[in-house]
């Protein structure tokens, strides 16, 4: 069967769209609108308990949600997009990871308190300043390497989908060309582009 993939057009939400779509494999995708609150509803809940986009519902009919684990359980059915080599495959789960956990949340506040009507200068500067120090890290390690595991891999489609975004966020690129090379490098892939032209509400 072909994979179903719950999900939206935020950051998480693209992630997975870009892994199918540089698979090439057919697809089937069910838009949940966080807008409305689809992802609440009891039967999305029945296939992510978190109540978050995105899920997936595999080639087996297994379940699987957080973007991570739906990048992992599909690259690794693939064999692509996850080198082989045991330590750039270490680094790559390494940077899969430090995504799900660091940028994602905290530029996702930073984006939060940026675009509250009450400005909260706290908040914002506290989610500004630990999304710069994420920035810098991502910057040292593509200062060294092409892409974050060497070869391009599933680490690099997580992270883009959030670290593209960095001047919505208050980050100067310029304080960061390496960075900004890999963001441009990987913008001008077809799958890539395809993925984003598959766009809705946000
Ligand atoms: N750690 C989760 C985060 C998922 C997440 O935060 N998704 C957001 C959209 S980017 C969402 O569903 N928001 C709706 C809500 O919070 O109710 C993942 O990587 O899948």
């Amino acid at each position: 069967m072909k994979p179903i993939l719950y999900t939206w057009g935020t950051p998480n939400g693209q992630k997975p769209i870009i892994l199918l779509e540089e698979l090439g494999i057919p697809y089937d995708l069910v838009r949940i609108d966080i807008g409305k609150g689809e992802q609440k509803r009891p039967e999305y809940l029945a296939i992510n308990p978190n109540g978050r986009i995105p899920a997936m519902v595999d080639e087996e009919g297994l379940t699987v949600w957080e973007s991570g684990a739906i990048l992992f359980r599909l690259a690794s059915q693939h064999g692509r997009f996850l080198p082989v080599d045991p330590q750039a495959r270490l680094d790559a789960l390494a940077w899969l990871f430090w995504q799900v956990g660091g940028p994602g949340p905290t530029l996702g506040q930073a984006f939060h308190f940026r675009n509250r009507e009450e400005k909260l200068p706290y908040a914002i500067e506290r989610f500004t300043a630990e999304g710069i120090r994420l920035y810098t890290v991502l910057e040292a390690r593509l200062a060294e390497v092409p892409y974050l595991a060497g070869e391009y891999s599933i680490a690099d489609m997580a992270c883009w989908t959030w670290m593209r975004n960095g001047p919505k966020m208050g980050i100067d690129m310029a304080a960061f060309p390496h960075t900004q090379r890999w963001i441009d490098a990987i913008a001008l892939r077809p799958a890539v582009q395809r993925a984003l032209a598959v766009t809705f509400g946000g």
